[in-house]
């Protein structure tokens, strides 16, 4: 059996930092630069990774385009599991047609963001095309094999782990019916292990299933299945839980214990699906269980030395599998469909050994509304108004907050003059300056950013409007109509372009 393969280190991920200026109302900015660098914030592949173990997440073909979406799957995870594009019915959908184009899609992310890949998966009972079950059972195990070794070939190099078989017990620990149980008996399990390895030596192969993260019978099944096996001389390296959690169902009995008795087969043990639903809406008290929950898988897994890593089954809400498949339930994951991190993902952090990100609704839940005061998008002036509203249940000390909106130079000087013409805050609290984006994006090579020399905002309580302008030094023009952070509203509304950050910790919008 080969050892475990350990996800690479060491990643950084730059972050906005605290600006505690001292500019006066109106301020000649010249730039020399990107924005000066605050203390980084390690991501949860980081954490984990430090811990000798990886964070990841599962993503999916279509969600890829959705660039504010695949920044943070690109940055804070180490690993990816595709949620569909391995399956039977995307790669073979056609007997003997084989089509790896979805898939390799998602090796190609994971590669240009330095991530590992768990191919999932080979052998299932779902997601299987109709000429799988249509087959006589005397040609199964020909099929079955043929698709395993193809598809771990393709794959091989560029996939660190295989669930080979996903799912094959039923609630009761009895072996589930497919057409492979039908054609071989539960002999179909050792037959498609031997089929990968065969064909991706240096591949991990798991057998992956839910509700089998505590103790009770199914666990029990998989328990006596992989010690057969192993006893068979079955190339098998780990167990993957999915652990699909909801608050209403209690945690797993005894996720530790369970955990380390398939450790102390020579196991790796894998989370491999992570989340935690609730029935809908989502209150106080759910969220607190949500992250009771998620601390604790991540506790076991660090508490276990052959549990090599993590896997949220997506990072955000906004594409869960959960509300379309238990109609009322969803809130499932660590980011909210807006895409920012719920008290869940401060668990998650503060359980890896990282800084609370303040994603508990307490200090620094704010949010940004914007306002343009400005019709003209091509003239030589940019006057966004913004104003900010505590969310939170404690007061928000100002002089921790930045606020950045961003826009795009075109041409001409690359000095700029910042304004701030009227809140009821008073300007004079209200500090301004343009910066070069660290990374010029679509829409964002530049960024006003606001700040204040002190004051707190009590919680509900508004900033109330702060009234922004800029030009360039030369005064030539700028072209709003592609600028990331600009908008048409001219009344306040939630912004999630402008991006509002505590502490240099982003709280509230996207970031180009
Ligand atoms: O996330 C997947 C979702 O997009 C699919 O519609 C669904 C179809 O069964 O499969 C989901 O992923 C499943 C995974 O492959 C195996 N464990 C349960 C996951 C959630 O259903």
């Amino acid at each position: 059996m080969s050892s475990p393969k350990r996800s690479r280190h060491g990643r950084t991920r730059g972050l906005p930092a605290l600006l505690i200026g001292a500019l006066t109302l109106a301020l000649a900015v010249t730039l020399t630069g990107g924005p000066a660098t605050a203390a980084q914030q390690d991501t949860l592949h980081e954490l984990a990774a430090a811990q000798g173990k990886y964070f990841g997440s599962a993503t999916d073909n279509p969600e890829l385009p959705d660039a504010a979406y695949s920044a943070i799957l690109g940055s804070e995870f180490g690993q990816i599991t595709p949620g569909n594009s391995m399956k039977w019915d995307t790669t073979e959908p056609v007997q003997g047609q084989f089509d790896f184009a979805k898939g390799d899609v998602i090796t190609d992310f994971a590669a240009q963001h330095g991530q590992t890949v768990r191919g999932h998966t080979l052998v299932w009972h779902s997601q299987l095309p109709g000429w799988v079950g249509a087959l006589p059972s005397a040609r199964v195990e020909a099929a079955m094999t043929r698709h395993v070794t193809e598809e771990a070939a393709h794959y091989r190099g560029e996939v660190t782990a295989w669930d080979v078989v996903n799912e094959p017990f039923n609630e009761d620990g009895t072996f589930r019916s497919s057409p492979f149980y039908t054609a071989m008996g539960s002999d179909y399990i050792a037959t498609a292990l031997r089929a990968a390895h065969a064909a991706d030596p240096d591949a991990e192969l798991y057998l992956n299933d839910y509700n089998i993260e505590g103790l009770g019978a199914k666990s029990d099944a998989m328990y006596t299945l992989v010690k057969e096996l192993l006893d068979e001389g079955v190339p098998l390296d780990g167990v993957g839980m999915q652990a699909h959690l909801a608050v209403q169902y209690g945690f797993p009995n005894q996720m530790r214990a369970n955990m380390q008795r398939f450790a102390d087969l020579g196991l790796d043990v894998a989370v491999t699906e992570l989340d935690v639903r609730m029935e809908l809406p989502a209150d106080a008290a759910k969220t607190a269980t949500q992250s009771s929950y998620y601390r604790q898988v991540v506790e076991t897994c660090l508490a276990v030395e052959r549990c090599i890593g993590i896997t949220v089954w997506d990072y955000t809400d906004k594409y869960s599998w959960v509300p379309s498949t238990f109609p009322g339930q969803g809130s499932a994951n660590l980011y909210d469909e807006n895409l920012l991190p719920k008290p869940a993902h401060s668990a998650v952090r503060t359980a890896l050994g990282g800084e609370d990100d303040g994603g508990d609704g307490g200090p620094g839940a704010l949010k940004a509304q914007y306002r343009s005061s400005d019709s003209a998008t091509r003239d030589n002036q940019i006057k966004p108004g913004v104003q900010l509203v505590n969310t939170g249940s404690t007061a928000v000390s100002l002089s921790d907050v930045t606020v950045r909106y961003w826009f795009t130079s075109e041409n001409g000087a690359s000095s700029y003059s910042t304004w701030c013409d009227w809140s009821p805050i008073g300007c004079s609290t209200v500090t301004h300056r343009v910066a070069t984006a660290g990374i010029p994006k679509a829409g964002a090579d530049h960024y006003l950013e606001v700040g204040f020399r002190g004051g707190s905002l009590a919680p509900g309580a508004s900033t109330g409007e702060i009234q922004l302008r800029l030009n360039k030094t030369d005064w030539s023009n700028f072209d709003e109509s592609d600028d990331y952070s600009h908008g048409s509203g001219t009344s306040y509304a939630d912004a999630l372009k402008i991006v509002v950050y505590v502490g240099g910790e982003r709280v509230w919008g996207i970031e180009p």
